[in-house]
């Protein structure tokens, strides 16, 4: 840690005063080497799941996992996109530090260079299994652009760490629709060789502009509107794919299927699972069977898909008898939307339902529908009864924390950016947990929040997405400060004019960590 006590006497001189704390030992549970689930979610809200009080949507087996575990109110992504935000769980390394890290396109090279550290290189050191399931989002290959598809991908996620994995490539909007497993194309079809190219069409190929009348599945309501796979409009071009191309109704069958054989593939050692899921991001197109589930349209009948396979995930523990000492963690990487692109019905639906439970903005944006997402964590050998905890947790921490629970190092920081000592707070037993959280809105706007304040950096830009969902940016020229009252959070007050100290003192403390000199 650097510049800790300047830092936490400024934290000190912002907040009520800091109560000193009896940290429960954590020691006897490091020694556990658990088997750990890291259940990720795209684009699911704050409000987006029954136990966080979603309403005209069930989730049983969420709601299971949060009554046998620790359900978080004030956890936090580290970017309100998917890129940054995944790049920041993985490496412990904010996304601010290196270069092409905002979302990337299916043809992105790989973003985390082989030698960076990573969360599943230390579970390897800790002789764990490791693999990723779902979306990737974070490149593949040297060179953007450069990949062969038809060949072996190089680099791939066995070069970061994963020694199994069946992916895709980037997002479900994004080509080439198809499964990467262990760095090749899953269900090669030889037939039809896949090209992929995020500037130019294909000779020849229809697109979502061209032909609307092909995207049968579903019709784009903004972008979306290049190569058409299985009906759907997508965002780049590609040519070919065949019998490998998935079918979106299949795609959380296609991925929870592969983690529930690598369950059982690897009942004997201890493993580490991403298990990051298409659901709920666009195009939704969930199942049949879900279709009609909830009350909302498809947007919701992806909320129940999602939960029907983190029940097929813990019902694969469950048979394997490896659920009282498995560590399941179920977040998501940013906050929601409703239209992100296709004519799905979500704002039409949505009801009384809040996805943000009523934080302001959403996916994209500086305010706290931006960051503040979903947090469980279950182990059922360590935790013993359900909590509910205030604690301000970051996945900023999530490679440092697991450093911990897997046993390697002696709890200095592996990352450049996590904090190993926030394993108390993230099995419950810290009240207070860090003592502020970073985040990055779309356009790089950096915001900080402490237990009380969350101050939003002065930066400029559109105080509404401008290309298509209707999302508050929570941009502005000039600086933000909102507090928390009678334990609510109030973002439509600012207050920054009547605090200037306090806006001095977080402003400085935001340089501090965006230069890096500070932890
Ligand atoms: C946007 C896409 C949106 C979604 C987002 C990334 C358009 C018009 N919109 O550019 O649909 O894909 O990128 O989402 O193309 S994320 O959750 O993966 O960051
Ligand atoms: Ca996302």
């Amino acid at each position: 840690m650097k510049n800790t006590t300047l830092g936490i006497l400024t934290l000190a001189a912002l907040s009520e005063p800091m109560v000193a704390q009896e940290r429960v030992d954590v020691e006897p549970y490091l020694k556990m080497r658990p088997n750990v689930v890291m259940i990720y979610a795209d684009d699911l809200g704050f409000g987006d799941l029954e136990c966080y009080g979603a309403k005209g949507v069930r989730t049983p087996n969420v709601n299971r996992l949060s009554e046998n575990g620790v359900r978080f109110t004030n956890a936090h992504a580290v970017a309100a996109t998917s890129t940054p935000s995944r790049y920041s769980l993985l490496t412990g390394q904010y996304p601010w530090r290196k270069a092409g890290t905002d979302v990337a396109a299916g043809n992105a090279g790989m973003i985390i260079a082989p030698e960076q550290m990573t969360v599943a290189d230390v579970f390897k050191e800790a002789g764990y299994r490791t693999a990723a399931f779902g979306k990737w989002h974070l490149g593949l290959g040297a060179e953007t652009g450069k990949q062969d598809w038809n060949a072996p991908i190089t680099p791939a996620l066995a070069d970061i760490g994963f020694d199994y994995s069946y992916i895709m490539a980037a997002t479900a909007d994004r080509v080439p629709c198809v499964f990467i497993e262990n760095g090749e194309v899953a269900n090669y079809d030889p037939s039809a060789p896949i090209y992929v190219n995020y500037n130019k069409n294909f000779e020849g190929e229809p697109t979502g502009a061209s032909n609307p009348e092909l995207c049968y599945n579903l019709k784009s309501s903004h972008g979306h509107d290049q190569s058409i796979v299985n009906g759907i409009g997508r965002i780049g071009y590609m040519k070919g794919g065949g019998k490998a191309l998935w079918k979106d109704e299949n795609i959380a069958d296609s991925i929870t299927v592969h983690a529930v054989d690598f369950i059982k593939e690897n009942r004997e050692a201890p493993f580490f699972m991403y298990f990051a899921t298409n659901d709920v991001h666009v195009p939704r197109f969930p199942h049949p069977r879900f279709r009609g589930q909830s009350e909302m349209g498809l947007r919701g009948d992806a909320i129940v898909q999602f939960d029907w396979s983190v029940g097929e995930i813990v019902r694969a523990l469950e048979e394997q008898g490896l659920l009282e000492n498995t560590v399941i963690i179920l977040t998501s990487d940013n906050g929601p939307v409703l239209d992100d692109g296709y004519v799905d019905q979500a704002e039409e639906l949505v009801g009384e339902h809040s996805p943000t439970g009523g934080l302001r903005g959403g996916k994209y944006s500086a305010y706290e529908g931006g960051t503040r997402v979903p947090f469980i964590v279950h182990w059922p050998a360590v935790i013993k009864e359900q909590a509910v905890k205030h604690a301000l947790v970051s996945q900023i921490d999530f490679l440092d924390v697991m450093a911990r629970i897997a046993g390697v190092g002696n709890g200095e920081a592996r990352s450049t950016d996590g904090m190993p000592g926030e394993v108390a707070t993230w099995f419950g037993n810290d009240e207070k947990g860090r003592a502020f959280a970073m985040g990055m809105a779309q356009n790089h706007t950096l915001t900080l929040r402490t237990e009380s304040w969350k101050f939003i950096e002065p930066k400029g830009g559109a105080a509404m997405i401008p290309w298509g969902p209707k999302i508050e940016t929570g941009y502005s020229t000039t600086p933000q400060l909102f507090k928390q009252v009678n334990g609510t959070f109030d973002e439509t007050h600012n207050v920054a004019p009547e605090h200037p100290a306090i806006v001095e003192q977080l402003s400085t403390l935001l340089e501090q960590i965006r230069r890096g000199n500070f932890q």
